[in-house]
């Protein structure tokens, strides 16, 4: 018996002291990149520890590979959880937080994780937030931060403002019971619309999966459009369209309910109508538009078409953006189905200026809005114009009259990061009444700890705090009380790993130049859109400024899959279907865990948890073990030889493209056709190929049995020799290795425990699978019963042997 809780600890001690993981500057650089948590009361949980694992079985193979390997990790500290976790316990969130960061330090470090912790970082360090505070004023002197009154999403429990990107469907992304309610505050905003363009050019390039690409592109929004002026009571109101094609079917103009003009047009006649509307509508960006039903009012103003004079009513409604465009949009109800929609309800003329080819369509039998292409109709000197082409020559003919322009709009919103709460860094301005707005230089603007919890934002609290004098002209001053949104701090969290411990600078540049981009992301989908675009928005505003030379941060992202309970479903505390790493450590090992966690499917496929499996993997480490107990020193045979230079060439190769799984069906594979007699190369270049998935029992042969000097984690990675592979036995061993990751997927698929699993191959497969049966009896721990598809006496009750095919056996699982 191995007492894995011994020699787990005694390699995470001996790696710690040797400080072999702490790197510094010098050769063929990689940099592997965790998202960095928030540092939860409730630790680590599963999906973490997934997450870690993953990470660190690159980091530990690109090291071995003979890459300098940056591999850090830090804590994402401040934030409202913290905070509203401290009241709940009535502690401080700073003695919250960092409790919580030592539980998940000493996690981690049970994992075997084979972080450089001399870089560790903290957002709630001053040290760290100060350069949050730099960067805003750099971003302030340069033209990128800006302060107005907004409309902005507030919620209720949250007691505070939210970013568009955290109402989901008009309630809070945290509160899901909790409808955000509209405030108009004087906020700071970040220009991240200053980068749309580059943000989505610089897309094409990332390596990163297709499905996060596009909703970041769709995020950013690119719409190609004309803006058309209207005139209000002489008052100029452009509107932005793109489809001027339809420019003469515009029966009424919609103004958005939180458009900051809009009282303009509210007439004394329709104030209370219109009032009694505006009260009822409460997000800013109700994200779903089209599902919402369409409501408004008349405001009592008419806009004057630009082009045929007519007088169009003015409602506001609740399906225009104030944040889009211009807040305004010209309404073609017979072409757009939103349009259509309100006509319809409040009774406002339909006006056909499109027809479909090949049939006519008429204003009092129209069903639904038109919106296919066709020939433009009522459209004065347009008319019998296709309509695509329409949109260009329309365009042409307002830009000639100067009544339009061609116009780019982006549906990316600059960046709120005012957050009216306590655990977030202090926005470094002060307010002087003669001054004005005027910088702090003195960094950092510390958190005070005198403050009260409870009502509203606690730093308003503190006396000691708000009162100030003014850095210019000295006089009484009063201070900023608004902390920064915390995606902040996540925004170049990875350029001061780097140079973590830096007193003078974020960072030194030439660090950052050797060390950047990050090789390899890694972390949940979860993060498409906010923390992926701001760190990319950082990252080209700091290139701008001359801070760096990148002018992207993550070219490679892989995204985990999510892990599912034993039930199937999501795991989470609510279901109660949580598995804990730190049990599975405590009843198993961490090597078995780490094992576990990536054999059963691709690291970036979901996958439910299975304590079968465990025990599966369990058996495998055991099997390594025995093996090692027993295995004589001397001359590998042939056949053995074969195997392991075959096994290096593919796992080198499926390490590197994430393909986890199949690199331990070859373990596995591997470890069955060990001989009793190898030679010690062979037991060497084993433990290699092992050691990033199983890096402690690794160490401990290496250094017991085979008697090496440690590391092996600082070993280098062996190399194959392609004249002993058997190219024959090559395309066998392909064969089943595919075979074990078909019946794996269904495995992962059935909800049920199988006892039997039957194969059905075409004739001269058979073979193959029969000298393969033992050994995925063994593994499987099921039986398996395989058969020809001409055979006389098969068994197969589900008519599944007519889908073999050849390289492909049928697969029928009872
Ligand atoms: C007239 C029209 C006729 C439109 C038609 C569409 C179809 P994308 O592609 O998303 O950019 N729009 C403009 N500003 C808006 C706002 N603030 N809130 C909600 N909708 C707004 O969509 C552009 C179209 O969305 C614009 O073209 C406008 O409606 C609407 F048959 O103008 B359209
Ligand atoms: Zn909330
Ligand atoms: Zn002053």
């Amino acid at each position: 018996m191995v007492d894995f809780k011994k020699i787990e600890k005694k390699w995470q001690n001996k790696w710690e002291k040797a400080k072999i993981f702490k790197t510094k500057e010098k050769g063929k650089k990689y940099y592997v990149l965790e998202m960095f948590p928030y540092p939860s009361g409730s630790g680590l949980h599963m999906g973490h520890a997934f997450n870690y694992t993953i990470g660190d079985i690159h980091a530990r193979f690109k090291r071995m590979q003979g890459y300098n390997v940056l591999y850090p990790m830090g804590y994402d500290a401040l934030g409202l959880p913290a905070e509203n976790a401290a009241i709940k316990a009535k502690t401080h969130p700073r003695k919250y937080t960092e409790t919580a960061i030592k539980n998940f330090i000493e996690q981690q470090k049970s994992l075997g994780l084979s972080y450089d912790w001399s870089r560790i970082i903290r957002t709630c360090d001053p040290e760290y937030y100060k350069w949050n505070q730099f960067f805003f004023l750099e971003f302030l002197k340069n033209d990128l931060v800006y302060r107005k009154k907004a409309a902005v999403n507030w919620c209720s429990k949250c007691k505070t403002v939210l970013a568009n990107e955290q109402v989901h469907d008009g309630k809070c992304w945290r509160h899901k019971d909790t409808d955000v309610e509209v405030k108009q505050l004087e906020q700071w905003f970040i220009k991240t619309t200053e980068y749309a363009e580059q943000l989505l050019e610089g897309l094409q390039k990332l390596k990163w999966p297709e499905r996060i690409k596009i909703m970041q592109k769709n995020w950013i929004g690119k719409s190609q459009g004309t803006e058309i002026n209207f005139k209000i009571n002489n008052k100029d109101w452009p509107i932005f369209t793109t489809r001027p094609d339809t420019l003469y079917g515009v029966t009424f103009m919609v103004i958005s309910a939180q458009h900051p003009r809009i009282n303009e047009l509210i007439t004394d006649k329709q104030k209370e109508n219109v009032n009694k509307f505006l009260k009822k509508v409460r997000s800013t960006s109700e994200k779903n538009l089209e599902l919402l039903e369409k409501e408004g009012a008349f405001t009592g103003s008419y806009a004057i078409h630009p082009l045929t004079k007519e007088k169009i009513p003015v409602y506001t409604g609740n399906f225009v953006l104030a944040e889009y465009g211009s807040g305004m949009v010209m309404a073609v109800p017979a072409h757009d189905q939103r349009d259509f929609e309100f006509a319809k309800k409040y009774k406002i003329p339909i006006k056909i200026v499109i027809q479909p080819k090949d049939y006519e369509i008429k204003e009092n039998t129209l069903k639904e809005a038109y919106t296919a292409d066709g020939i433009l109709f009522n459209s004065n000197h347009f008319n019998k114009l296709e309509n695509r082409k329409a949109i260009g020559e329309i365009t042409n003919f307002l830009e000639k009259k100067k009544l339009g322009k061609r116009k780019i709009q982006y549906k990316l919103r600059d960046w709120l990061i005012s957050r009216q709460r306590y655990w977030g860094t202090p926005i470094p301005i002060i307010y002087c009444e003669k001054c004005g707005i005027v910088p702090e230089k003195n960094l950092p603007v510390k958190l005070p700890e005198d403050v009260k919890f409870g009502e509203g934002n606690p730093l308003k609290t503190s006396k000691k705090f708000v009162n100030t004098t003014c850095p210019k002209c000295k006089s009484k001053a009063r201070r900023e009380t608004d902390t920064m949104d915390t995606f902040f701090d996540s925004s170049w969290y990875f350029l001061r790993y780097c140079d973590s411990k830096n007193t003078k600078q974020p960072f030194n540049k030439t660090k950052v130049d050797y060390w950047m981009p990050v090789d390899q992301y890694i972390g949940g989908a979860e993060h498409a859109c906010m923390h992926l675009i701001y760190a990319r928005f950082f990252t080209k505003a700091l290139k701008k400024l001359g801070f760096i030379n990148q002018s992207e941060p993550f070219p490679k992202l892989f995204n985990q899959g999510m892990l599912h309970g034993p039930d199937g479903f999501v795991m989470s505390k609510s279901r109660g279907n949580v598995v804990n790493p730190l049990d599975m450590i405590k009843k198993h090992s961490a090597d078995i865990l780490r094992f576990y966690l990536i054999s059963t499917a691709s690291p970036d496929n979901d996958f439910a948890w299975s304590d079968k499996a465990v025990e599966g993997s369990s058996r495998f480490i055991n099997k390594v073990i025995k093996y090692f107990d027993k295995v004589k020193i001397g001359k590998s045979s042939k056949k053995v030889e074969h195997k392991i230079n075959k096994a290096i060439k593919d796992i080198t190769e499926q390490i590197n493209d994430f393909k986890y799984n199949l690199a331990v069906i070859q373990l596995r594979d591997l470890i069955n056709s060990l001989e009793p007699e190898v030679s010690k190369e062979t037991l060497e270049s084993f433990l290699k190929i092992l050691h990033p998935f199983c890096p402690h029992l690794t160490e401990e042969l290496w250094q017991n049995k085979l008697k090496r000097k440690p590391f092996l984690a600082t070993e280098k990675w062996p190399t194959f020799n392609q004249n002993k592979i058997d190219k024959k036995v090559e395309e066998q061993e392909t064969y089943i290795t595919k075979i074990r990751s078909d019946i794996n997927m269904i495995l992962k698929l059935i909800k049920t425990t199988p006892k039997t699993i039957y194969l059905y191959s075409i004739p001269n497969e058979k073979e193959t699978l029969e000298q393969e049966k033992e050994n995925l009896e063994k593994d499987y721990n099921l039986k398996f019963n395989i058969f020809a598809v001409n055979d006389k006496k098969i068994i197969d009750p589900q008519n599944k042997a007519k889908k073999a095919k050849p390289n492909k056996p049928a697969i029928y699982v009872e």
